[in-house]
């Protein structure tokens, strides 16, 4: 049988690093296959270009550019290690995916939430993910948390209104699709937060076994 995809996603210092290790974990217990890689990376060639996206420099990076970045990443990530993962049947767990692209270079940038379809259906087909965790924090506490980790990468330079947009984008996608989306406070204090996550897990995980 074919993997389940599951997706985390959420702004700045939301926890999912800090979560992935979680789901790992209780995968694990589970005695389900499964692996476990990022966006945009989760391949030689995708990191490099992460390298290029997340690099502080003098030259401003045109918005379609990194849109475009992205996409590159992703059509190389999904090409090369999601796909074949999920052929073979195990579940592959990715932080972020084209959420972030819709929460970010959407919403965040103001890009044409159509011009992203496109490129998603260029770049995905028919792949999309069976449960997304979508971590919801205030934007000034994700701020702060990322903050504490030193040196700050080109996005996490960005302004408070950005971060905002990119907030209420990610809301937007979790209520037009409930069924895919399960949207965890990530403001309690992390045991909270696991549990919370579990729980939606095993919700999930009950369909499929
Ligand atoms: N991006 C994009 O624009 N478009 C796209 O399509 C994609 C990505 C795919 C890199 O992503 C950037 O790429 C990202 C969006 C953009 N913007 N930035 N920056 P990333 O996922 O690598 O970067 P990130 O969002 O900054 O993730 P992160 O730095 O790894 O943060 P996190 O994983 O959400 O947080 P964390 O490291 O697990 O936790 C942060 C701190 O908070 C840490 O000290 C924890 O111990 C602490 N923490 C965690 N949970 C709690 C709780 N519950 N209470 C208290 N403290 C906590």
């Amino acid at each position: 049988m074919r993997g389940q995809f599951i997706t985390l996603e959420g702004g700045e210092g939301v926890g999912k690093s800090t979560n992935l290790a979680a789901i790992t974990g209780w995968l694990s217990e589970q005695g389900i296959d499964h692996l476990v890689t990022r966006e945009p990376g989760g391949t030689p060639l995708a990191e490099e270009i992460r390298g290029l996206l997340l690099a502080p420099r003098d030259e401003p990076m045109a918005e379609p550019t990194e849109l475009l970045l992205m996409f590159a990443a992703r059509a190389q990530h999904i090409a090369t290690v999601i796909e074949p993962a999920l052929a073979a049947g195990r579940w592959v767990v990715c932080d972020r995916f084209t959420d972030a692209t819709r929460a970010y270079q959407g919403s965040g940038r103001g890009l044409s939430q159509q011009l992203i379809d496109s490129l998603a259906a260029l770049v995905q087909g028919e792949l999309a993910p069976n449960l997304t965790v979508l971590l919801d924090l205030p934007v000034e506490q994700g701020l702060a948390r990322a903050g504490e980790r030193g040196a700050l990468d080109r996005f996490e330079l960005e302004n408070l209104d950005f971060f905002q947009r990119v907030r209420a984008g990610y809301l937007q996608l979790a209520a037009a699709e409930p069924q895919r989306f399960a949207v965890i406070d990530a403001g309690q204090p992390l045991a909270s937060v696991e549990q919370a996550v579990l729980a939606a897990l095993t919700e999930f995980a009950a369909q499929w076994r």
